[in-house]
């Protein structure tokens, strides 16, 4: 049961679509018995409004009554059958900002409350609409950018996810009221043996635990693209590169050392993978504190980014230290990009890059590129998804995704516990033992879903969320 907190049960309003220069804005009111206080604006709804029904007319200001405040189209929706599981209402005013401003100000100056940054979507979970699993998919269904990512988003929002997890519970639950019945022979002074079913259900659960938990690799991909960091000397030619990458003159280039100093991000597509770019300040010893400050963000990139490309100047003799460098700190995930091909006239410095790129182990990872030219992009690009598809743990196929850190998360801890109740059972341990770990698990999967109340959890996912939603 979820406990209600102050402020749930006041009337609450927010502008719910994204506030500018629209031909509609809706505004959203929702709380016990806010029909009869948007009456008060919208006498032409009945007294008693029918749900799910649209009526056409005209707001007055409450204030002074004979003033429009605007022509509106407002729908109402009983308590039971709406988003957030209360009486509520969606007005949609003509766009723009001073409208829908002065209509949401004059609900308000009703008294209503303006919402907090998602609430209306943590009201629909307090009031058991949707558990947190499925609150979590609003958002991802508002925020996503692709085809991909928004069909995922409504699969998590249709249950699907909860539905795996809900598995899990019940595997866990199955697992504990076997123990259990241990535990009652035992007081009876029958042994029981650990069946073999209880532990082979537990390792399946193992297995099926940690493909979720492989599938956040492509689900945090499929949400928020592939993360590729452009990293490299001066003047190597990154900004050249990300500039030829996505079509556009997004960073600037100049034949200057230290040209870029902050990072830049952009977004292309390539074979239904989105891809962020990021371009970033040379490396290299500095007395300027703004291209310190770049080069640590060049850092930073190079830690968290998915696929790294090391950028190496061919036209300059120290690409062979700065190679030998990068392959000695770097790791799988560096891709090593030689630039300005088109200044190799006789070709000996790709057949010396080669030849060093074979000698260091990393010739399936290198590539020779002209960001001038744009010669090599497209072997550079098809290398990349390649990459990608290789690192892929298990072939997830048409699985659902996992697509947020807190679910690995949550995940992580059931299988710690998942893991310690199976070594238990093998050492014929107490099952009172065993059972105190099937718990602990039960408990995670509770707070994954929602269904027991944890603040600091509830807080971090909702805090997410914009106005409105
Ligand atoms: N000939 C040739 N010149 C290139 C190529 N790529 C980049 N350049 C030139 O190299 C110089 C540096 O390019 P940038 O793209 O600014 O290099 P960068 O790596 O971003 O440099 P910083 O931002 O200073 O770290 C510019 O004069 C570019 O025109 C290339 O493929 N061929
Ligand atoms: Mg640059």
């Amino acid at each position: 049961m979820i406990p209600l907190r102050a402020g749930d049960q006041d009337v609450i309003a927010a502008l719910s679509t994204a506030p500018g220069i629209g031909a509609i804005a809706v505004l959203r009111v929702s709380g016990p018995q806010c029909w009869a206080l948007i009456r008060k604006l919208a006498p032409f709804i009945p007294e008693k409004p029918e749900s799910h029904r649209a009526y056409f007319g005209r707001l007055m200001d409450p204030s002074s009554p004979s003033d429009v405040l605007d022509e509106v189209l407002l729908t109402t929706f009983a308590e039971g059958r709406s988003f957030t599981g209360e009486e509520s209402a969606e007005i949609s005013t003509h766009g723009g900002v001073d409208l829908p401003e002065r209509v949401l100000q004059a609900i308000l100056g009703l008294g209503a409350r303006l919402a907090h940054p998602g609430e209306f979507t943590y009201r629909a979970f307090v009031n058991g609409r949707m558990d947190l699993v499925q609150a979590e998919a609003v958002l991802e269904a508002i925020e996503s950018r692709s085809r991909e990512a928004s069909k995922m988003a409504l699969r998590h929002l249709k249950g699907e996810l909860s539905g795996q997890y809900q598995k899990i519970e019940d595997t866990l639950l199955w697992m504990g009221a076997h123990i259990e019945a241990a535990i009652d022979f035992s007081s009876e002074g029958i042994e029981l043996k650990p069946s073999t079913e209880l532990l082979s259900r537990g390792q399946q659960l193992r297995d099926q635990l940690q493909l979720l938990i492989d599938s956040y690799q492509q689900g945090r991909v499929v949400t928020q693209g592939l993360r590729i960091a452009l990293v490299g000397a001066p003047n190597a030619g990154k900004s050249s590169l990300l500039n030829a990458l996505v079509g556009e003159d997004r960073a600037i280039v100049t034949p200057e050392a230290g040209t870029t100093r902050d990072l830049i991000e952009v977004e292309s597509r390539f074979r239904g993978l989105d891809l962020r770019w990021m371009d970033t300040a040379g490396l290299r010893d500095s007395q300027s504190v703004a291209e310190q400050l770049g080069i640590e963000k060049s850092l930073k990139a190079r830690e968290e980014a998915d696929f790294v490309l090391v950028i190496l100047d061919l036209a300059s003799p120290d690409w062979r230290s700065r190679l030998g460098d990068f392959v000695r700190s770097g790791r799988s995930r560096e891709i090593y990009v030689f630039n300005k091909v088109d200044l190799d006239q006789r070709g000996e410095w790709t057949a010396a890059s080669e030849a060093e790129a074979e000698a260091l182990g990393v010739a399936d990872r290198s590539y020779w590129i002209s960001a001038a030219s744009k010669q090599g992009l497209d072997q550079l690009l098809v290398g990349i998804e390649q990459a990608y598809r290789r690192s892929l743990r298990g072939g997830a196929g048409d699985d659902v995704l996992v697509t947020q850190a807190r679910h690995v998360e949550s995940l992580e801890r059931i299988q710690e516990a998942l893991r310690k109740a199976l070594v238990l059972i093998e050492k014929e341990a107490s099952p009172e033992l065993v059972a105190f770990e099937l718990k602990a698990g039960v408990q995670e999967v509770h707070r994954l879903l929602g269904k027991e109340f944890h603040e600091q959890v509830i807080d971090r996912v909702f805090k997410e969320f914009c106005l409105g939603k």
